[in-house]
């Protein structure tokens, strides 16, 4: 090869016409690399493979320009498991990487800086990207440096974390410079998670694997087939086991021995983790995406410092989230993992004592932080307030119950550090805060006067957590298991129930009973024929209302003990006989306090009638729009958690998940009791059998469309969460969302309105003349806003939705919902 300017010359002239896009080449079973061998973005070969194709070593795409590391081929966003320098700044695309006569790998940068990549003794002879994802340099057959021994947040199927060694997290998904965590293989024998830039001591722990070497010393290993272990260095016994390994699919290890790669990485979220990427053999050189198979911790919130000083982290819509105790701000808004600092400045203190008047305590309950108290004493939770209250020294205090129902109360000095919300906790603790009582007294009309959050729209942090996904379905698990299952073992306690009483009663038979004794009848669907139901509706007489399916009728059954209401639709697309019976089966499944229930449906030549138990007490909409005197308040925060959950159910509680499509306040009944119901779930799927959305003119309601029923985006149960948000804001205010006959321009669209007196503070004006909680009205408000933001994934999950309202979950501050485009 030509000297090493001139042939940088020749490709900063060429190569920009001939090489647009940069791709790395995939060059397979060129197993050996040889001196005077190099790489660059710009030229045709970026990288080096293995032999298999599986890994590259040489440049890859971070921010705007390239990074040298190791990389998984295949997966979507390909995975990084290696990094040379990581810390430097990345490269210009005119940078060269090669193994150059002198046998050192070395980095030639665009000003003609040299930067060693392997620092070696000897020099190298050749070098070589192995299969298992180790880059090796040899001289003739000795191995004189290897990437396995300097590992960054990876280790890999075959690698070791040996006694001293270390894995940082990466910043993100997409720049893997150090991050905030560290795992620590210590000398001790524990293999460690601190976050880092902490002193490492117990108290900076989140995770240890609970292994002591008593002066032996010990390792981490992956071995190939998943099996993540601590073992005795000296003996090589295993000490400890982290995962269970030996494959997830040694039943077709036989013909195929290398079903996955394993790699056990420490996130960006400071969650070690192990996945498995399966390894498709006849798209030889892919790998297929990642699927986690262990992880270290399961709540995100438990990883130490994952939230700055003086934030508590707390999960929100099934991400941790971090919000700033009272009396302190995000130190950047954008960033709020940084952390919060006190917004006011002390006062003067007189020989240790607080002047009381300028200070307050704000309460907070199920906290917890980590670091360790200044003071602790056996005092009452009055007493524990004041003390901190009058003591300079004090930021905090937390007060609980040890062991033995014994008052304790712990005084902390700010920072605080590792907060965090735990309603999981067997121990309830109750948290005072100090604050500056100085700004408190400005805002007596309606809002809050202690927003623990900002009101500037958030913009979407660029941090990705890693394998977002996979922390979805930590969360939605822990959540689901901590707060659902008891909902869920006695649901299934009812199905059992009834399902055995269906034995001994006729099937079919209609209970004549309503009212409260109504949610316990049977869930069997009765078939009528026609000329009963024409009987029972005397003709069809009496027209209940006309819905977007067709009219409805009132009648009666059980010689006039029970009301039905009876749907006759129209409209319908052409389907079998059989395939509506299906579908009425699948929603006859459905049994919900708050959906109105299938009694039974009528399917006779074209004709298709459903019956419905009838609601006595007429739409959400009559009672929002139509009464002279609104609902109180109690009333109305009442309905809007039992809509949330009623759709919840849908969602997710059904065997397949039911999106009903034209949520609004006249598809919401009240029956007897005022209990709100859902009506209508379920027939979506009749006049759109595939679900596709070709059916825009029939199905949703104006007013009440997620935008992306504009947009040529798929539909998914968002669009429901959306078409709720505006019910919500339409319960809170009582009126429809688009009102003409208003006294101001602004309020003609009801959440317009809503968002700019959120953002003003001025709730207040939302319910004039009310007796309102202020609490109550500020976290309706927060989840209608949150819920109808344009952008689908900021939506919360109805899930979320219900854990909100019930004050189960934190409110982060919603952003405008309509940040994005109009
Ligand atoms: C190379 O390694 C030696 C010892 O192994 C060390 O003293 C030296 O600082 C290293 N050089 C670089 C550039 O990292
Ligand atoms: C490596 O190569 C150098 C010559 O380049 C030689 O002097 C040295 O002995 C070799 N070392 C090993 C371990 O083979
Ligand atoms: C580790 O191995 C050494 C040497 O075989 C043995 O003496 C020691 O008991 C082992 N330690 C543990 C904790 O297994
Ligand atoms: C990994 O460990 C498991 C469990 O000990 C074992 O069954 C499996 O054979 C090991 N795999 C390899 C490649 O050594
Ligand atoms: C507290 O501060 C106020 C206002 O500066 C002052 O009037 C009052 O005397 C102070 N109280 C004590 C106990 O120092
Ligand atoms: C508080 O409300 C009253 C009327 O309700 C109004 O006159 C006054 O200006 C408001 N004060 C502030 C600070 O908003
Ligand atoms: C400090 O922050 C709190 C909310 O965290 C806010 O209510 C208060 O007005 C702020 N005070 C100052 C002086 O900015
Ligand atoms: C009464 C009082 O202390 N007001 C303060 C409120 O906060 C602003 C902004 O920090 C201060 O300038 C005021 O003095």
């Amino acid at each position: 090869m030509a000297s090493n300017s001139t042939s940088t010359l020749f490709f900063l002239l060429l190569l920009p016409v001939l090489f647009v896009c940069v791709t790395p080449q995939q060059q397979k079973h060129s197993t050996q690399i040889n001196l005077d061998s190099s790489i660059s973005p710009r030229s045709p070969r970026s990288s080096w493979s293995s032999p298999s194709g599986y890994f590259q070593f040489g440049f890859y795409h971070e921010g705007s320009g390239f990074k040298i590391g190791i990389w998984l081929v295949g997966t979507e966003q390909n995975t990084v498991v290696w990094t040379a320098n990581r810390d430097d700044p990345p490269v210009t695309s005119n940078a060269i990487l090669s193994l150059d006569q002198n046998g050192r790998l070395l980095l030639r940068t665009e000003h003609g800086q040299k930067k060693i990549i392997a620092n070696t003794t000897y020099s190298a002879t050749s070098a070589s990207m192995l299969d298992s994802g180790n880059f090796v340099l040899y001289n003739r057959s000795h191995i004189i440096w290897e990437s396995f021994k300097y590992p960054t947040d990876t280790i890999l199927g075959d690698q070791v974390l040996s006694a001293g060694q270390e894995l940082f997290s990466s910043q993100s998904d997409t720049d893997h410079s150090t991050g905030r965590f560290h795992l620590k293989m210590q000398l001790d024998g524990n293999l460690v998670l601190y976050p880092i830039n902490t002193d490492d001591s117990s108290i900076d722990a989140y995770w240890d694997s609970e292994t002591f070497g008593n002066g032996f010393k010990f390792h981490l290993y992956l071995n190939r087939t998943g099996l993540l272990a601590i073992m005795n260095t000296s003996s090589s016994e295993m000490v400890s086991r982290l995962s269970l390994g030996g494959g997830g699919g040694s039943s077709s290890s036989e013909n195929n021995q290398k079903v996955a790669l394993y790699r056990a990485t420490l996130d960006s979220d400071g969650i070690f983790r192990l996945y498995s990427h399966g390894v498709d053999d006849k798209n030889n050189g892919k790998v297929k995406e990642a699927v986690m198979v262990w992880k270290a911790l399961k709540n995100p919130c438990e990883v130490q410092g994952f939230c700055g000083i003086n934030s508590f982290c707390t999960i929100f819509d099934e991400q941790p989230n971090c919000l700033c105790i009272p009396g302190s701000d995000y130190v950047d808004f954008n960033q709020k993992t940084l952390g919060c600092l006190r917004n006011y400045t002390d006062e003067v203190c007189v020989d240790g004592k607080e002047n009381t008047t300028f200070y307050g305590m704000e309460k907070m309950d199920n906290i917890l932080w980590g670091d360790i108290d200044y003071m602790e004493a056996s005092m009452s939770m009055e007493e524990c307030k004041n003390s901190c209250l009058e003591d300079c020294n004090c930021g905090a205090a937390l007060f609980a119950q040890d062991d033995y129902g014994r008052d304790l109360c712990k005084k902390q000095k700010l920072p605080l550090r590792y907060v965090r919300r735990d309603f999981g906790n067997s121990i309830s603790t109750t948290a005072f805060i100090k604050v500056s009582k100085m700004n408190e007294t400005k805002s007596i009309n309606g809002t809050n006067s202690v927003p623990t959050t900002e009101l500037v729209p958030p913009r979407r942090t660029q941090q990705v957590i890693t394998s977002k996904k996979v922390l979805i379905q930590i969360l939605v698990t822990v959540i689901v298991f901590v707060i659902f299952s008891f909902v869920s073992l006695a649901i299934s306690g009812i199905y059992i129930f009834k399902i055995r009483i269906l034995r001994y009663k006729r099937l079919g038979e209609i209970n004549g009973q309503m009212g409260l004794t109504g949610d316990e009848e049977l869930i069997a669907l009765r078939v009528f024929s026609y000329n009963e139901l024409k009987k029972a509706t005397d003709g069809f007489k009496e027209e209940l209302g006309k819905g977007s399916f067709g009219a409805v009728y009132k009648g009666v059954l059980n010689r006039g003990r029970k009301l039905i209401a009876v749907k006759r639709l129209e409209k319908l697309i052409e389907e079998g006989e059989r395939e509506f019976r299906a579908e009425m089966r699948a929603i006859g499944r459905t049994n919900h306090k708050n959906l109105v229930r299938l009694m039974g449906y009528c399917a006779e030549d074209s004709k298709r009638l459903l019956v419905y138990e009838y609601m006595s007490n007429g739409s959400l909409a009559d009672l929002l729009f139509k009464q002279a005197r609104r609902p109180d308040w109690d009333e109305r925060v009442r309905i809007a958690i039992d809509v949330a959950k009623g759709i919840n159910y849908l969602h997710e509680e059904c065997k397949t998940p039911i999106i009903h499509y034209d949520v609004k306040p006249q598809n919401i009944l009240m029956d007897d009791f005022w209990t709100a119901k859902i009506s209508d779930f379920g027939l979506a799927k009749l006049l759109m059998p595939d679900q596709t959305r070709t059916f825009t003119g029939i199905r949703g309601t104006r007013g009440y469309l997620a935008p992306e029923w504009h947009k040529n985006t798929p539909i998914s149960v968002k669009a429901d969460v959306y078409s709720y948000g505006i019910v919500l804001l339409e319960i809170i205010c009582c009126r429809r969302n688009l009102e003409m006959h208003v006294s101001n321009i602004d309020e003609i669209v009801l959440s317009n309105w809503i968002y700019k007196c959120f953002a003003g503070r001025e709730l207040y004006k939302l319910v004039v003349g009310e007796d309102v909680d202020k609490k109550t009205l500020e976290k309706m408000v927060k989840v209608g806003l949150w819920c109808i933001q344009d952008e689908p994934v900021l939506r919360p999950s109805m899930k979320s939705v219900v854990l909100m309202l019930e004050g189960i979950t934190d409110i982060a501050s919603p952003p405008c919902p309509t940040s994005t485009s109009m």
